[in-house]
Protein backbone atom coordinates (compact mmCIF):
# COMPACT_ATOMS: atom_id res chain seq x y z
CA UNK A 1 0.00 0.00 0.00
CA UNK A 2 1.34 3.48 -0.78
CA UNK A 3 0.75 6.49 1.53
CA UNK A 4 -2.48 8.05 0.80
CA UNK A 5 -1.84 11.80 -0.72
CA UNK A 6 -3.68 14.74 0.28
CA UNK A 7 -3.88 17.51 -1.92
CA UNK A 8 -4.14 20.75 0.04
CA UNK A 9 -3.30 23.85 2.14
CA UNK A 10 -2.67 23.83 6.05
CA UNK A 11 -4.99 27.08 6.05
CA UNK A 12 -7.73 25.22 4.88
CA UNK A 13 -10.58 24.26 6.91
CA UNK A 14 -11.50 20.82 4.66
CA UNK A 15 -7.97 19.91 3.83
CA UNK A 16 -7.69 19.94 8.21
CA UNK A 17 -10.49 17.39 8.35
CA UNK A 18 -8.95 14.85 6.67
CA UNK A 19 -5.39 15.55 8.21
CA UNK A 20 -7.13 15.08 11.64
CA UNK A 21 -9.01 11.52 10.20
CA UNK A 22 -5.82 11.08 9.28
CA UNK A 23 -3.88 11.30 12.28
CA UNK A 24 -6.28 9.79 14.34
CA UNK A 25 -5.86 6.40 12.65
CA UNK A 26 -2.09 7.28 13.00
CA UNK A 27 -1.50 6.87 8.65
CA UNK A 28 1.33 8.00 7.18
CA UNK A 29 0.32 10.41 4.52
CA UNK A 30 1.64 13.11 2.10
CA UNK A 31 0.78 16.54 1.84
CA UNK A 32 1.20 18.36 -1.80
CA UNK A 33 0.72 21.88 -1.39
CA UNK A 34 -1.90 23.43 -3.48
CA UNK A 35 -2.99 26.85 -3.11
CA UNK A 36 -6.20 27.27 -4.33
CA UNK A 37 -6.06 31.26 -3.76
CA UNK A 38 -2.91 31.58 -5.79
CA UNK A 39 -3.46 34.72 -8.12
CA UNK A 40 -2.45 32.42 -10.91
CA UNK A 41 -4.76 30.05 -9.61
CA UNK A 42 -3.73 26.07 -9.02
CA UNK A 43 -1.39 24.16 -10.62
CA UNK A 44 -2.74 23.23 -14.27
CA UNK A 45 -3.81 19.89 -13.82
CA UNK A 46 -5.66 20.07 -11.18
CA UNK A 47 -8.96 20.66 -12.62
CA UNK A 48 -8.37 16.75 -13.67
CA UNK A 49 -8.37 16.09 -9.75
CA UNK A 50 -10.70 18.13 -8.94
CA UNK A 51 -13.06 19.91 -11.38
CA UNK A 52 -14.90 22.40 -8.89
CA UNK A 53 -11.36 23.79 -8.21
CA UNK A 54 -10.99 23.15 -4.52
CA UNK A 55 -9.02 21.72 -1.53
CA UNK A 56 -8.67 19.00 -0.51
CA UNK A 57 -8.42 16.26 -3.18
CA UNK A 58 -6.77 12.77 -1.65
CA UNK A 59 -5.43 9.35 -3.97
CA UNK A 60 -4.74 6.41 -2.30
CA UNK A 61 -3.51 3.41 -3.83
CA UNK A 62 -4.33 5.29 -7.29
CA UNK A 63 -7.48 5.95 -6.40
CA UNK A 64 -8.54 9.43 -6.55
CA UNK A 65 -11.29 10.66 -4.55
CA UNK A 66 -12.30 14.33 -3.38
CA UNK A 67 -15.13 16.04 -1.00
CA UNK A 68 -14.05 15.87 2.49
CA UNK A 69 -16.84 13.65 3.61
CA UNK A 70 -16.28 11.09 0.99
CA UNK A 71 -12.51 11.12 1.80
CA UNK A 72 -13.16 10.78 5.94
CA UNK A 73 -15.79 7.55 5.19
CA UNK A 74 -13.10 6.26 2.50
CA UNK A 75 -10.61 7.02 5.54
CA UNK A 76 -12.46 5.38 8.18
CA UNK A 77 -13.51 1.95 6.29
CA UNK A 78 -9.94 1.50 4.73
CA UNK A 79 -7.90 1.61 8.30
CA UNK A 80 -10.26 0.62 10.19
CA UNK A 81 -8.51 1.47 13.78
CA UNK A 82 -9.77 2.84 15.54
CA UNK A 83 -13.34 3.35 13.76
CA UNK A 84 -14.50 6.88 13.91
CA UNK A 85 -18.20 6.46 12.82
CA UNK A 86 -20.70 5.14 16.00
CA UNK A 87 -22.00 1.63 15.51
CA UNK A 88 -25.78 2.14 15.90
CA UNK A 89 -27.88 3.10 12.64
CA UNK A 90 -29.59 6.07 14.46
CA UNK A 91 -26.13 7.34 15.55
CA UNK A 92 -24.06 7.37 11.63
CA UNK A 93 -27.87 9.00 10.37
CA UNK A 94 -26.92 11.85 13.29
CA UNK A 95 -23.12 12.16 12.42
CA UNK A 96 -24.25 12.54 8.81
CA UNK A 97 -26.47 14.92 9.79
CA UNK A 98 -24.17 17.28 11.42
CA UNK A 99 -21.52 16.91 9.02
CA UNK A 100 -24.64 18.32 6.44
CA UNK A 101 -25.57 20.94 8.57
CA UNK A 102 -21.80 22.33 8.63
CA UNK A 103 -21.43 21.75 5.49
CA UNK A 104 -24.60 23.37 4.00
CA UNK A 105 -25.12 25.66 6.58
CA UNK A 106 -22.07 26.83 8.88
CA UNK A 107 -18.88 26.82 7.14
CA UNK A 108 -19.78 29.70 5.33
CA UNK A 109 -21.35 31.38 7.98
CA UNK A 110 -18.97 30.52 10.55
CA UNK A 111 -15.88 31.07 8.43
CA UNK A 112 -16.21 32.90 5.75
CA UNK A 113 -19.11 35.61 6.82
CA UNK A 114 -17.54 36.11 10.41
CA UNK A 115 -13.91 34.84 11.07
CA UNK A 116 -12.72 36.09 7.43
CA UNK A 117 -14.52 38.78 7.50
CA UNK A 118 -13.51 40.10 11.00
CA UNK A 119 -10.28 39.04 10.70
CA UNK A 120 -8.84 38.34 6.95
CA UNK A 121 -10.39 41.51 5.61
CA UNK A 122 -8.47 44.26 7.95
CA UNK A 123 -5.44 42.66 7.49
CA UNK A 124 -5.87 42.88 3.84
CA UNK A 125 -6.14 46.82 4.48
CA UNK A 126 -9.98 46.67 3.52
CA UNK A 127 -13.37 47.58 6.29
CA UNK A 128 -15.20 44.50 7.16
CA UNK A 129 -18.67 44.50 6.36
CA UNK A 130 -20.53 45.08 9.53
CA UNK A 131 -24.13 44.48 8.48
CA UNK A 132 -22.58 41.07 6.59
CA UNK A 133 -21.21 40.14 10.43
CA UNK A 134 -24.89 41.09 11.89
CA UNK A 135 -26.87 39.46 9.60
CA UNK A 136 -24.56 36.30 9.92
CA UNK A 137 -24.81 35.85 13.28
CA UNK A 138 -28.27 35.15 13.55
CA UNK A 139 -27.12 31.96 10.95
CA UNK A 140 -24.10 31.27 13.43
CA UNK A 141 -26.57 30.85 16.54
CA UNK A 142 -29.06 28.42 14.49
CA UNK A 143 -26.29 26.41 13.75
CA UNK A 144 -24.54 26.35 17.30
CA UNK A 145 -27.91 25.42 18.82
CA UNK A 146 -28.76 22.99 15.80
CA UNK A 147 -26.06 20.76 16.65
CA UNK A 148 -26.25 21.51 20.22
CA UNK A 149 -29.89 20.37 20.09
CA UNK A 150 -28.27 16.86 18.53
CA UNK A 151 -25.51 16.62 20.87
CA UNK A 152 -26.21 13.83 23.80
CA UNK A 153 -24.87 15.44 26.95
CA UNK A 154 -21.49 13.23 26.70
CA UNK A 155 -17.94 14.51 25.89
CA UNK A 156 -18.22 14.15 22.31
CA UNK A 157 -21.36 14.90 19.62
CA UNK A 158 -22.18 11.54 19.66
CA UNK A 159 -20.97 9.71 22.63
CA UNK A 160 -18.14 8.91 24.65
CA UNK A 161 -16.14 8.56 21.69
CA UNK A 162 -15.42 11.36 18.47
CA UNK A 163 -17.01 10.59 14.95
CA UNK A 164 -16.27 11.78 11.94
CA UNK A 165 -19.14 14.68 13.07
CA UNK A 166 -16.51 16.24 15.36
CA UNK A 167 -13.67 16.43 13.25
CA UNK A 168 -15.44 17.77 10.71
CA UNK A 169 -16.66 20.51 13.16
CA UNK A 170 -13.41 21.06 14.70
CA UNK A 171 -11.37 23.45 12.10
CA UNK A 172 -14.45 25.45 11.41
CA UNK A 173 -14.93 26.22 15.19
CA UNK A 174 -10.86 26.84 15.74
CA UNK A 175 -11.39 29.92 12.86
CA UNK A 176 -14.52 30.75 14.14
CA UNK A 177 -13.61 31.44 17.71
CA UNK A 178 -10.60 33.78 16.14
CA UNK A 179 -13.76 36.29 15.76
CA UNK A 180 -14.60 38.13 18.97
CA UNK A 181 -18.27 37.98 18.21
CA UNK A 182 -17.90 33.69 17.21
CA UNK A 183 -15.61 33.56 20.55
CA UNK A 184 -18.96 35.66 22.71
CA UNK A 185 -21.56 33.71 20.70
CA UNK A 186 -19.38 30.01 22.04
CA UNK A 187 -19.12 31.17 25.20
CA UNK A 188 -23.17 31.95 25.49
CA UNK A 189 -23.43 27.40 24.66
CA UNK A 190 -21.52 25.77 27.41
CA UNK A 191 -22.05 22.55 25.48
CA UNK A 192 -20.08 23.74 22.90
CA UNK A 193 -17.14 25.19 25.25
CA UNK A 194 -16.91 21.63 27.14
CA UNK A 195 -16.39 20.10 23.53
CA UNK A 196 -14.14 22.46 22.31
CA UNK A 197 -11.97 22.06 25.47
CA UNK A 198 -12.13 18.50 24.86
CA UNK A 199 -11.17 18.62 21.50
CA UNK A 200 -8.56 20.74 21.53
CA UNK A 201 -7.09 18.24 24.38
CA UNK A 202 -6.13 15.68 20.96
CA UNK A 203 -3.11 15.46 19.82
CA UNK A 204 -4.30 15.74 16.07
CA UNK A 205 -5.33 18.67 16.46
CA UNK A 206 -2.51 19.97 18.31
CA UNK A 207 -1.05 18.71 14.92
CA UNK A 208 -2.88 20.34 12.55
CA UNK A 209 -3.16 24.03 14.07
CA UNK A 210 -3.89 26.37 11.57
CA UNK A 211 -1.17 29.68 11.51
CA UNK A 212 -3.90 31.89 12.33
CA UNK A 213 -4.25 30.20 15.87
CA UNK A 214 -0.62 31.50 16.92
N1 LIG B 1 -17.41 20.53 -0.80
C1 LIG B 1 -15.98 20.62 -0.69
C2 LIG B 1 -15.62 21.98 -0.09
C3 LIG B 1 -14.13 22.22 -0.09
C4 LIG B 1 -13.82 23.70 0.06
O1 LIG B 1 -14.71 24.59 -0.05
N2 LIG B 1 -12.54 24.01 0.27
C5 LIG B 1 -12.11 25.38 0.34
C6 LIG B 1 -10.88 25.53 1.20
S1 LIG B 1 -11.17 25.08 2.87
C7 LIG B 1 -11.73 25.84 -1.06
O2 LIG B 1 -11.17 25.08 -1.82
N3 LIG B 1 -12.05 27.09 -1.39
C8 LIG B 1 -11.70 27.63 -2.66
C9 LIG B 1 -12.78 28.50 -3.23
O3 LIG B 1 -13.81 28.70 -2.56
O4 LIG B 1 -12.59 28.95 -4.36
C10 LIG B 1 -15.46 19.47 0.18
O5 LIG B 1 -16.24 18.90 0.94
O6 LIG B 1 -14.29 19.10 0.05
Amino acid sequence: MTKPVVFGANYSVYTRIVRLVLEEKNVPYRIEEIDIFEKDGPPDGYADRHPFLRIPAFEHDGFRLYETAAIAGYIDNTFPEPPLMPESAEKRARADQIIGILDNYAYRTWVWDIFVERIRVPERGENSDEAKITEALLRAETCLSSIENLMGGEKYFLGSEATLADFHAAPMIALFRLAPEGDRLLSDHMPWTSWWETMSERPSIAATRFAAEG
